[in-house]
Formats: C-alpha cells, sequence, structure tokens
C-alpha cells in the first residue's frame, strides 16, 4: 500500500476507535445514572478472595482481547467489571440438569470471571435463593415488576411444549414453563440463554424427544443471546454481560444466536492437537503411542472440525485444560442437536453423510464456516438496527 494510503488508514481506525470509545463513555454514564448503585464493591471481594491488582489488569488485558477490542478499551473494561453487581438478573431454571450453574458456581480457585458471578445482582435463582412456594412466586413478580426492561434475563433448560406445557409445571400456581418464560421475557432488556438446553433444547430435546422440548428462542419466537455447550464457560457469559454494559448492546452475535467474539471459530483451527492433524497423525486406539504423544483425535471421534467454540482458548477450572487437552475428542456440545447429528461420539462421522473421512475434514469446515460467516453478516444488518434481545 502507498504510504498517503496508509496514513489515511490509519486516521480511519483511529477515527473509528474515538468513535467507539466516546460511545462507550456515554452508555456507561447512562448506565451509571439508570442503574441501581453496585451491591458489592469489586475491588474489596477481590481482595478478599487473593486476587492481586496485578492479576485484576492482566484479566482486563486478556478479556479486552478477547472482546476483541484494542487495549486502549482495558480501562473500560476494568470499570465495566466494576459495574458488574448493578445489573439485575432473573435467573430461570426449566427442563435441564442445572450443570450449568454448578459449572459457574462451584469453583474451587475462583478466578476474576467466577467472582464477577457471585458478585452479580441476582434478583431471583431458584437453585441459590431461600425463598420457596408463595414466597418465591412473589419474588420474581416483584423483581419483574421493579427492574421491568432493565434487567437481563438469564435462562437455564428447554421448554416442553407437549400437553401444552404441562410437562413441565411451576410454583403454587402449576404454571407452565412456557407461561413463566413468556411473562418474564416479555419485561426484559435481553434474553441470555445459558447451556445448550435453553439454546436449541439439547438433552431433553434428543431423539424421541417425547414430552416436544426445544429451545427458548423456538418455544417462544424470540431472538436470544445463546452462549452454548453444555455446561457453557463462564468466560463467555461473563465476557457478554461486560460487552453490554460497555456499549449499551449485545455483541454482534453469529445465524444461531451466539456471540462472534466467543464462537467465530472452530475448535479444530485453535487445537493444540491440530499440526498432528495436518502430519495425519491419529491416535487409533485410547492409550496407544499416538495418545501418550498427543496425537490427534478426529479417528476417536472428536467433533472439533464441525464445532465453533473458544474451549481451546479460553479452557475450563480456570483455564487448566479443555477437553481434547485432557485426552477425549471434542463432542460439539455447542452445536444444536449434538446428542443426535454428532453421534457416535467416539466415532468420527458417517463417511457417506459428511463425504470421506478426514481427507475431507477441512472441506466440510470449510463450507460450514462459509455458512456461518454468511449468517454473521446477516445478523450484523439485523442487529444495526435492533441491538438488543427484543421480539424478532
Ligand atoms: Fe443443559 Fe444446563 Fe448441559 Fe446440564 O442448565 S447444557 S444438560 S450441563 O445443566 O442446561
Ligand atoms: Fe484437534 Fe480434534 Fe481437530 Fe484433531 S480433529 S486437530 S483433536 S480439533
Ligand atoms: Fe464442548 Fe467441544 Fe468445547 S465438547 S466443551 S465444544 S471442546
Amino acid at each position: 500500500m502507498a504510504k498517503g494510503n496508509n496514513s489515511e488508514y490509519k486516521k480511519m481506525i483511529d477515527k473509528q476507535y474515538s468513535d467507539l470509545m466516546k460511545h462507550c463513555q456515554v452508555q456507561m454514564e447512562k448506565i451509571e445514572k439508570d442503574l441501581p448503585e453496585p451491591k458489592e464493591d469489586l475491588q474489596a471481594v477481590l481482595k478478599e478472595h487473593g486476587v492481586s491488582r496485578r492479576d485484576f489488569i492482566k484479566w482486563t488485558s486478556a478479556m479486552t482481547a478477547a472482546l476483541m477490542l484494542p487495549p486502549i478499551f482495558r480501562p473500560m473494561v476494568a470499570k465495566a467489571a466494576e459495574n458488574f453487581s448493578r445489573l439485575p438478573v432473573v435467573w430461570l431454571h426449566f427442563a435441564e440438569c442445572t450443570g450449568c450453574s454448578e459449572a459457574f458456581l462451584r469453583s474451587s480457585y475462583p478466578n476474576v470471571d467466577d467472582i464477577l458471578l457471585d458478585t452479580i445482582s441476582l434478583e431471583y435463582h431458584e437453585t441459590l435463593m431461600a425463598a420457596s412456594g408463595y414466597q418465591a412466586e412473589q419474588n420474581l413478580e416483584k423483581a419483574v415488576k421493579d427492574f421491568a426492561g432493565k434487567f437481563i434475563c438469564v435462562i437455564e433448560g428447554a421448554l416442553p411444549r407437549g400437553l401444552n406445557g404441562k410437562y413441565l409445571t411451576l410454583g403454587p400456581k402449576g404454571k407452565t414453563g412456557i407461561q413463566v418464560a413468556k411473562e418474564v421475557t416479555s419485561k426484559a432488556a435481553a434474553v441470555v440463554c445459558i447451556g445448550a438446553c435453553s439454546c436449541y433444547g439439547n438433552i431433553p430435546a434428543a431423539k424421541p424427544n417425547p414430552t416436544d422440548c426445544v429451545g427458548i428462542s423456538k418455544a417462544l419466537g424470540i431472538s436470544t443471546v445463546n452462549i452454548a455447550g453444555c455446561p457453557p464457560n463462564a468466560v463467555n457469559f461473563t465476557g457478554t454481560l461486560l460487552h453490554y454494559l460497555l456499549f449499551g448492546s449485545l455483541p454482534p452475535l453469529d445465524s444461531l444466536g451466539r456471540p462472534v467474539w466467543a464462537y467465530g471459530k472452530r475448535i479444530h483451527d485453535d487445537c493444540e492437537r491440530r499440526s498432528h492433524y495436518d502430519a495425519s497423525e491419529f491416535v487409533e486406539e485410547w492409550g496407544d503411542k499416538g495418545a501418550l504423544k498427543g496425537w490427534c483425535l478426529y479417528k476417536m471421534g472428536c467433533k472439533g472440525p464441525y464445532t465453533y467454540a473458544n474451549c481451546g482458548k479460553v479452557r475450563f477450572n480456570d483455564a487448566i485444560s479443555w477437553p481434547v487437552m485432557a485426552g477425549h475428542g471434542c463432542i460439539g456440545c455447542t452445536e444444536p442437536a449434538f446428542w443426535d447429528t454428532m453421534a457416535p461420539l467416539e466415532k468420527p462421522l458417517d463417511e457417506k453423510t459428511y463425504g470421506g473421512g478426514e481427507k475431507t475434514v477441512d472441506t466440510i469446515g470449510t463450507v460450514l464456516t462459509g455458512v456461518a460467516v454468511a449468517g454473521i453478516a446477516v445478523h450484523a444488518v439485523a442487529s444495526a438496527a435492533k441491538h438488543s434481545g427484543g421480539k424478532k
């Protein structure tokens, strides 16, 4: 590129970032005006858990990069984290195993993301609250009324549609899950689905699906942000809420409702065993010499080539490990209907359907990438006009 063009380009980028920064400052002032005072002093809570200022700064750098923002946004990310406990959250549970809440809340060595989740202003959460029966129902009604249009509705679990929704009833009045979900989501600022069950139906919807379970978006006909995974990674949830606090809007989503910053690439693209895949070095049997050497798990059924998520980058349990690092292939848990479409989980997919095993796996991946990218582009146009988790 000619020198003149270079400086024009730099000017354009600088202008874009300075506009984005101004937008971010306006949004954060608005949030400070509109939302209740922080319930917790984050710096004090971090200190209590032994997280140093240095660790927090390191975390803001990593989160800023993960959200695809330049380093000048680090102080804003830190400020958004300090505002985390201002955001009122109503957390609903439907058909699921509660593994998502468990995964988020039971960390023996909590990192900044876990601590942020601890400070969240939970106005209602069936697993954690002491109230039950009529009192619980009143708490829910009060939270929805007091924070109408301002709270984030987080949902775990699928909704059964069979028997007019009666496979799942809740509370002393015996409301169906569908009724409760409609009442609450219609008053929320945004709906965030946690886990593959609320996103796409998952295990409760696996064949033969006798209760006709589906994900929230499909059951209610609304747009949802889908933090996919069974269970998902806490980082992908905290990052999405931080984006909301920073910009007053949800992050761009792919065609399946997943935030692009977290689900924009395939497991296969960020995998530490990828060089072995490229060199055709495969584990052929559990515990063989390839397994000992950390070779590729494709022939043991790894579905990384068909799965979009950042597990290899952010890992789990304070970034200690992730499925492929632990020695088992990815089972595709961030993809819709993976129990049915990715089975058998420890064998490569049917070659007739998917066209010829590992030789063509990248062609399939490229085709799938093309579909997802087209979805992202369509969503970007739609979300520019809408920019919230409201009705379709
Ligand atoms: Fe589903 Fe979550 Fe898997 Fe379990 O709530 S995503 S079955 S880990 O618990 O919904
Ligand atoms: Fe990694 Fe699985 Fe891809 Fe092999 S097939 S490189 S183990 S993601
Ligand atoms: Fe799920 Fe595969 Fe990640 S199984 S946790 S998407 S590595």
